[in-house]
């Protein structure tokens, strides 16, 4: 049997990352992308060793000719994505909102907002006209309620669920799943690119908590692609023991 074949937006790290080798160990071939191309040249080979086949794609999902291009380059087989994963994303800064600045907003929103939308453009189409195919977008249980300082994140996360609920209306006539996957903290690069390299800053926000991994959100995205095709897994929100919501982390 043809194996099936997931997509994954932000695959040189973490999250991203984590689902591309948990989906080759589930016996998908895999579409990892990134703008990090050594990154994405020793992810590939690992997954091969895995027994994927895998097509590495850089590019920017803020570009949307770049997008464009590199799902229309997807030939046979590999222009079937039965699952998106739209995990790239960042948040940048944690500032009052009337002290932020332009350059992190702009690319809060363009990347997580519009790059999601990019993709989502490009690739859904050819999942509903095959009348298959699964969409999980990572969201935050920062799009739940916005916590201090994390106004324009939160609010692009507040986004990602509206354009998944959105979504899942707009595909709800067909076989075509669409998943949002809410995580609390995860340990992965994500604070490093927030504080700008500032990695005692980035070590701070885990400590005295035991965080997420990648992994553990790989799971839950695996879990969902899974699951059997009447069932689908509208939204998850996956936190770590100690952390109730987005506000509340208990560390000791
Ligand atoms: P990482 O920084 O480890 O990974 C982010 C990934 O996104 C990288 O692979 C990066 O690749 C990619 N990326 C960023 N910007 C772009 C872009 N413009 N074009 C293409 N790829 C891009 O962080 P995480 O793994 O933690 O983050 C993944 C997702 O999970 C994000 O959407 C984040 O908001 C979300 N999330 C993270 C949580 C956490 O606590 N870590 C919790 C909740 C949600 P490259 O730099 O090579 O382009
Ligand atoms: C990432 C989790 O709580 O740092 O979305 O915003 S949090």
């Amino acid at each position: 049997m043809e194996k099936k074949i997931a997509m994954i937006t932000g695959a040189t790290s973490g999250i991203g990352e984590a689902c591309a080798k948990k989906f080759a160990q589930g016996g998908y071939n895999i579409i990892i992308t990134g703008r990090r191309k050594e990154k994405l040249d020793v992810l590939k080979n690992q997954l091969e060793a895995m027994g994927a086949e895998v097509i590495a794609m850089q590019f920017d999902v803020r570009e949307r000719e770049a997008a464009k291009k590199a799902v229309d380059f997807l030939k046979g087989k590999w222009a079937n994505i039965d699952v998106l994963i739209n995990n790239a994303g960042l948040a940048l800064g944690l500032d009052k909102e009337y002290e932020g600045d332009f350059n992190d907003w702009d690319t809060m929103i363009d990347t997580n907002i519009k790059g999601l939308l990019n993709m989502t453009r490009f690739v859904v189409p050819s999942m509903v006209k095959r009348n298959q195919g699964h969409i999980i977008n990572i969201g935050s249980v920062a799009g739940d309620a916005a916590y201090a300082n994390g106004n324009v994140y939160c609010a692009t996360k507040a986004a990602v669920k509206a354009l998944t609920d959105g979504l899942r209306i707009d595909v709800a006539e067909s076989e075509v799943r669409v998943t949002n996957i809410k995580p609390g903290l995860v340990q992965t690069n994500f604070s490093n690119v927030r504080f700008h390299g500032d990695d005692t800053r980035a070590e701070n926000v885990y400590k005295g908590i035991k965080p997420l991994t990648g992994e553990d959100i790989a799971d839950v995205a695996f879990y969902a692609a899974a699951a059997p095709a009447h069932v689908q897994i509208a939204e998850v929100l996956v936190l770590a023991t100690h952390q109730a919501n987005g506000s509340t982390i208990i560390r000791k």
